[in-house]
């Protein structure tokens, strides 16, 4: 998988390098390509611009500052490659051309069903905007073009920018790229876990700690009550922790 990221803060992208992805990097099995935004800035009348503003006044007015389309459109332009081949029904299908990803707190939901999805693209474009977001023509625009283009937000709280958002899908979708983790196993039992319903805890050695001892039912050896043990823990603790009624 290609992933091209783009973005007014390249540095923060550095940790790609120390986390998992280090490992699937090295191995071929994903290449991400981090480009400054700034290096495609000009004045609005399109001449080079020393200042390199990537940013101008909302309209309608308003607190804050709006990413420029202008600029924007010219990096993806150069980034993003050809528009995929539409099918004879007029959509397009995974594998060609590039999906694009604009994290905005407005955005659909991004849950594990989407990096499955993802996780099947041969090519994954993300635009980390700033200030108050990217002008709103700029999806627009891809989406007519022919382009996946999907917003999407990490969550109900407000972060700076895209790119920790960016961070996060990422790290979500590389890791069901088959052959990525070290250990398959534990991706391909995720698949199997129902969708929503939160884990049993986990423990390991010594069995008595600080006077807290591991569950009896989990060193016994009986894989049948383990099973049922987690199987009612998991329903416990979703309950408890994801309705409000506890
Ligand atoms: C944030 C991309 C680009 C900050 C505030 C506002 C919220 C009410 N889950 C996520 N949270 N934040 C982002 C995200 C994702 N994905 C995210 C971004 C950008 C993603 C710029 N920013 C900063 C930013 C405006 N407020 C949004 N509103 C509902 C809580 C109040 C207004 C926009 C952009």
């Amino acid at each position: 998988m290609r992933i091209d990221v783009v973005t007014i803060f390249p540095a923060f992208f550095d940790v790609l390098e120390v986390s998992l992805l280090g490992k699937a990097r090295a191995d071929g099995l994903v290449e991400v390509r981090v480009h400054d935004l700034r290096d495609w800035a000009t004045k609005p009348d399109g001449s080079p611009d020393v200042h390199r503003a990537v940013d101008d006044a909302p309209f309608g007015g308003g607190p804050g500052m709006v990413m420029r389309p202008d600029v924007w459109g010219k990096a993806l332009d150069d980034i993003l490659g050809p528009p995929p081949e539409p099918a004879l029904d007029g959509s397009a299908s995974p594998g060609q051309g590039s999906r694009l990803v604009v994290p905005t707190p407005a955005g659909e939901p991004f849950t594990q069903s989407t990096a499955g999805e993802w996780a099947t693209e041969g090519r994954l474009a993300f635009a980390c905007g700033r200030y108050e977001g990217i002008d709103a023509r700029v999806a627009e625009y891809y989406r007519t073009a022919g382009f996946r283009v999907s917003e999407v937000s990490i969550g109900d709280y407000v972060v700076n920018g895209g790119e920790v958002a960016a961070l996060a899908m990422i790290e979500a979708v590389a890791r069901l790229i088959p052959g990525f983790m070290g250990n398959p196993e534990s991706v391909v039992e995720e698949s199997h876990t129902e969708p929503g319903l939160l884990e049993a805890p986990c423990y390991t050695r010594p069995a008595s700690w600080r006077g807290l001892d591991v569950p009896e039912v989990l060193m016994s050896g009986n894989h049948a009550e383990i099973a049922k043990w987690r199987r009612a823990e998991a329903e416990r603790l979703s309950r408890e922790r994801r309705t409000r009624q506890g």
